[in-house]
Formats: C-alpha cells, sequence, structure tokens
C-alpha cells in the first residue's frame, strides 16, 4: 500500500516539502494542471512534475486526473480524435513509467456540493450537500456561487471556463441517457486498452459524486452493479477502479464493505474518508475518525486489507481546522490526521493479520 496526498502542482498552497513530514505518506498523486481535457501531454511537462516530485523525495503515485473531452463521453462524431489525443497522453505517461491513472466519465461537472464551508459544532467548516438547494438552483448559478467561494484558487472540476460551455453541454447530453454514456465508456475503455496494455498503465476509474444524476444529466458509476457491469464489459486488469468510500456512501444504499470484494483485484486506487449521512440525498463530509460520521473506518480498511488491497491510497477531503484558509476539503491539517488514522489502522492490521 502506498500512503500518498493530493498535489496541486506548483500553486499548491501546500508545498511537498510539507507533505513529505506527514509519517508514512511516500507520494503524491497529482495532474498537469495547465491542461485542458482532449489535450495531449507533453513527455517534458511530465518529466518536469515527476522530477519536482521527486526532488522532494517523494514520488509520482499516480495522475489524479487525466480527464476526458465531453465528445468521448457524448459521443460526438469528433470522439476518435479526443480517443486518439488521450491515447498519446497515455503513451507519454507510459514512457515516463507513470503508470496509474485516475478519470471520471461524469457529465459537465465533476464533484458536486452546495456548500464549500458548512461550519460545524466544532468550530471547523466542511464540504457539504443538500439536495433541496440542488432542486432550487441552476447549473450556472451553482457553478457561480462555487467559484466565488473558492476565493483565489481554482478548484479542480470548477474551473471558470468552463462555465462558457455549461449551456451548450446540456444541450448536447440532451440525446445521452444512462445506457448510452455506458457505451461510450465502453467504447473508450477498448480503444485505450492496447496502450494500456503495452506500457502497464492501470485505469482507475473514479465514482460519481455524489451518486446520483444531478440536473438531470445521465450517472453511471454510481453503486455495486454498475460498477461490476464496467469492470465485466472490459474485462482486462488495466481496467480498474478508484474506490472513494465517501462518494459512494454519498447514497446510504451503497455498503462500501460490499462493494470491495466484488471490485476485488480491480482496485487500483483509493480514496478513503468519512462522511455523516442524513436524510434522502443529504449529507456533510466528517473528520476521517469513524466516530465522527456514519462509516466504521475500521471495517472499510480491514475489508480493503483482506481482499489484498496494495495500491495506492489516499486520505480524503478534510475539515477546515486550525485557522486553515485555502482549497475546500484539500487543506493540510485535517488531511495529515487522516493519513496518519488511515496508516495507524493499516499497521495494526497488518500486525494483526500478517498476510
Ligand atoms: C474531488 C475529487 C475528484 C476526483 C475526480 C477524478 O475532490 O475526488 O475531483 O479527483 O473525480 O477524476
Amino acid at each position: 500500500m502506498i500512503m500518498s496526498l493530493r498535489y496541486f502542482g506548483p500553486t499548491d498552497p501546500i508545498p511537498l516539502k510539507y507533505i513529505r513530514q506527514i509519517p508514512g505518506v511516500k507520494g503524491v498523486v497529482s495532474t498537469l494542471y495547465d491542461t485542458t481535457p482532449g489535450e495531449v501531454w507533453t513527455r517534458e511537462a511530465i518529466r518536469s512534475l515527476k522530477e519536482s516530485i521527486e526532488d522532494a523525495d517523494l514520488s509520482l503515485a499516480g495522475i489524479e486526473s487525466v480527464n476526458i473531452h465531453d465528445a468521448i463521453k457524448i459521443g460526438s462524431p469528433d470522439r476518435d480524435q479526443y480517443i486518439e489525443n488521450y491515447i498519446k497522453t497515455l503513451e507519454a505517461l507510459g514512457e515516463e513509467k507513470v503508470n496509474l491513472v485516475c478519470y471520471n466519465f461524469m457529465p459537465v461537472f465533476d464533484w458536486t456540493r452546495t456548500n464549500l464551508a458548512k461550519l460545524r459544532e466544532d468550530g471547523s467548516t466542511v464540504l457539504s450537500y443538500n439536495q433541496s438547494v440542488i432542486d432550487t438552483v441552476d447549473p450556472e448559478e451553482l457553478f457561480d456561487t462555487i467559484n466565488e467561494n473558492a476565493g483565489d484558487l481554482v478548484l479542480p472540476g470548477w474551473e471558470p471556463e468552463r462555465i462558457d460551455q455549461i449551456k451548450h453541454l446540456f444541450n448536447e447530453y440532451r440525446a445521452v441517457d444512462n445506457e448510452k454514456l455506458f457505451r461510450n465508456l465502453v467504447y473508450f475503455l477498448k480503444a485505450i486498452m492496447p496502450t494500456c496494455e503495452k506500457y502497464g498503465i492501470k485505469m482507475a476509474i473514479h465514482p460519481d459524486d455524489p451518486s446520483w444524476s444531478v440536473f438531470g444529466l445521465p450517472r453511471i458509476i454510481s453503486e455495486k452493479t454498475m460498477l461490476v457491469r464496467m469492470l465485466e464489459a472490459v474485462d482486462n486488469p488495466c481496467n480498474g477502479v478508484t474506490l472513494c468510500t465517501g462518494s459512494l456512501s454519498s447514497n446510504d444504499k451503497n455498503d462500501v464493505c460490499q462493494i470491495i470484494p466484488a471490485l476485488k483485484g480491480r482496485i487500483y486506487f483509493a480514496h478513503v474518508r468519512n462522511i455523516r449521512q442524513y436524510g434522502d440525498h443529504n449529507f456533510d463530509e466528517a473528520a476521517h475518525l469513524s466516530a465522527d460520521g456514519s462509516l466504521d473506518m475500521f471495517k472499510i480498511m480491514k475489508t480493503l486489507y483482506d481482499n489484498g488491497f496494495d495500491g495506492v491510497i489516499r486520505p480524503d477531503h478534510g475539515r477546515a481546522v486550525w485557522g486553515e484558509g485555502g482549497m475546500p476539503g484539500y487543506g493540510l491539517y485535517d488531511r495529515a490526521m487522516g493519513a496518519c488514522y488511515l496508516n495507524g489502522i493499516w499497521e495494526s492490521l497488518e500486525k494483526t493479520y500478517p498476510r
């Protein structure tokens, strides 16, 4: 298991040297933040990212994310060109010996929240989702609110320049239902598998967050059946999953500890965080500790351990604590506490159940 942290590149308020000081954190996952979906990555840019990380005595444990152009998700006539570009990016990553790629297949939006700083009883703030807000707001308004609350920071998945495309994208997705989106995912995966096999690149799809349709858009990677269907449709070891406990558990009908065994051997990356589920389609994020939220983190880690998980793992969104500002969900302190907590659980598992 490789414990890592997400790193937002040279403009990340959390420098690599701080990440290096978290006990047991060996690597980071990152991406080329100055590229847009569909662009071909150069070997030089990848190498420079990798070297900057290695200079800090950490490893580039994987890419989160190489984002997928909407033409591929929609299945537009120009999708083959974008798939070709994606393949070229994979080749460049493979040549630079980067072999874990996280991506998602969510239309238009990546993760969605309605509040980036909900005040908790302990004085910290967390990201939260309230369905009644989504039901009354239009997507453009949400986009503006998210960006206003992000201050000077650019939230991944919510890049301000995307606002101009939103209306157009909603029109394009009108003809795409869940089945079509699924077929487009399979088409994409089949096309990239030979390159992944050549370089030993593991693709790890990130589940939809939250795990239901927002604004009427199709969403397919939201529960066990669909994850399994996706793995079976392209039954290749290079086609795998990012197990995101918080995203899947946004729907309280998803039991992560039942999902893990169904994906056995194909979980290459894990985002492990806790959430507080309440009511239908509402949740707040939480500290990683089991007692702080609705999830049994020990049971989740044990289920990963028992099912032979040996991939890259990272704590996920944290609370904003101790006066820390910065990127919502991605401050240093609570994620560092999360990493230590998860490492502690893992150590006790290794010592109690040597394998
Ligand atoms: C949010 C993250 C997501 C994730 C992408 C993967 O904080 O978990 O943005 O990186 O969905 O492609």
